[in-house]
């Protein structure tokens, strides 16, 4: 093996990166950004060292100050000792181009502290898999031994609701000039929060928007003694304000969440999911890796030279469960 692929191979990266190596971690995001072969594999050991860290989403419009509010609530971990893991998910560069550097500015103050460990992932660097690579990349924090992970998404569309999933505490973010709270509504922000945050609290309309949403939370009435109260907090990030409060709403949600002797059905449920999605994404990449050779190729041909239409192909492909086995069990 040469120098050049022992620094990438996921399984001596693995090894290294639980040892506690920084340098490896960095290298194993890499790797799971690039969702190769070994990705499966890979997390599966990673997944067996989770669930010691407290994972917290930060979500919400552009601008309203997810990045000045993770960058606060990191010098408050700080303080009490706590490390950090963050992942940055920038899905739409169209609408988003420069918070990935803006977020690099905003949080460099930490970039030299052994105890935070900052990593941004975009639409270009995943190859598709931004949801799956967001979750991943935070289960790979926790595994390492961050006591926090962040993930802070705009939230704008499915691709942020999926990663979400993987957080333990969902806070949503606000600023009083998104106005209308029935865009929260519509974009299926109040179904996710568990905590509610107004930022720019500085600004005119805050106490009204925390108003507003507080009485559409008492339309959903919590079932049972020790269900979660949504709060809404209010934050002038920028000045550090609030965000203290914010970490203390944070632990006690998570607190709530271990109290709860029912265990949690939609966190079954999510990870039956879960593998579904993990074999759709293997199976694809095992197929397209096949597509050079054998009868995954011949098919192809087929296609391409008119003999056959793309549905006979797949059915083909489908009904014919040696090959597709054969096919799909030389994946790694
Ligand atoms: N007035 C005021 N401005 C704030 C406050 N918090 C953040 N800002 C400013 O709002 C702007 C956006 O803040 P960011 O933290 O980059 O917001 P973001 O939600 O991470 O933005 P994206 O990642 O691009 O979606 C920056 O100029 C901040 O300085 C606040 O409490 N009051
Ligand atoms: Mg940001």
């Amino acid at each position: 093996m040469t120098t050049m692929t022992r620094k990438r191979d996921p399984k001596l990266l693995t090894e290294a990166m639980l040892a506690g190596d920084r340098v490896a971690l960095a290298r194993l995001i890499t790797v799971i950004e690039n969702r190769g072969a070994g990705t499966a594999a890979t997390m599966s050991k990673i997944y067996k060292k989770c669930g010691k860290a407290h994972t917290i989403g930060i979500t919400g419009p552009p601008g309203a100050g997810k990045s000045t509010i993770t960058s606060s609530v990191i010098e408050h971990l700080r303080e009490r000792g706590k490390t950090v893991g963050v992942v940055a998910v920038d899905p739409s560069s169209p609408f988003s181009g420069g918070s990935v550097l803006g977020d690099r500015i905003r949080m460099q103050k930490h970039f030299l502290d052994e105890g935070v460990f900052i990593r941004s992932l975009s639409t270009r660097g995943s190859h598709g898999g931004l949801a799956r690579s967001g979750r991943d990349v935070s289960r790979l924090f926790d595994a390492f031994g961050k006591d926090y992970v962040i993930i802070e998404t705009v939230g704008v569309g499915q691709t942020e609701l999926d990663i979400m999933e993987v957080a333990d505490t969902v806070v949503v973010v606000l600023v009083p000039e998104a106005g209308d709270t029935v865009q929260v509504m519509k974009a299926g922000l109040l179904e996710i929060a568990d905590v509610f945050v107004v930022n720019k609290a500085d600004r005119d309309g805050a106490l009204r928007m925390k108003t507003e949403l507080e009485m559409m939370l008492h339309l959903k009435t919590p079932e049972g003694d020790d269900a979660w109260q949504v709060p809404v907090l209010m934050t002038q990030a920028s000045a550090g304000v609030g965000t203290l409060e914010l970490i203390d709403a944070c632990v006690a949600h998570q607190d709530n969440r271990k109290r709860r002797v029912t265990p949690d059905a939609r966190m079954q449920e999510r990870l039956k999911a879960e593998v579904l999605e993990i074999c759709e994404e293997e199976l694809m990449r095992r197929l397209r890796a096949g597509r050079t050779n054998g009868e995954v190729g011949a098919l192809l041909d087929a296609v391409g030279s008119g003999e056959k239409d793309p549905y006979e192909a797949a059915l083909d492909l489908l009904g014919s469960p040696e090959e597709l086995s054969k096919l799909i069990a030389g994946g790694d």
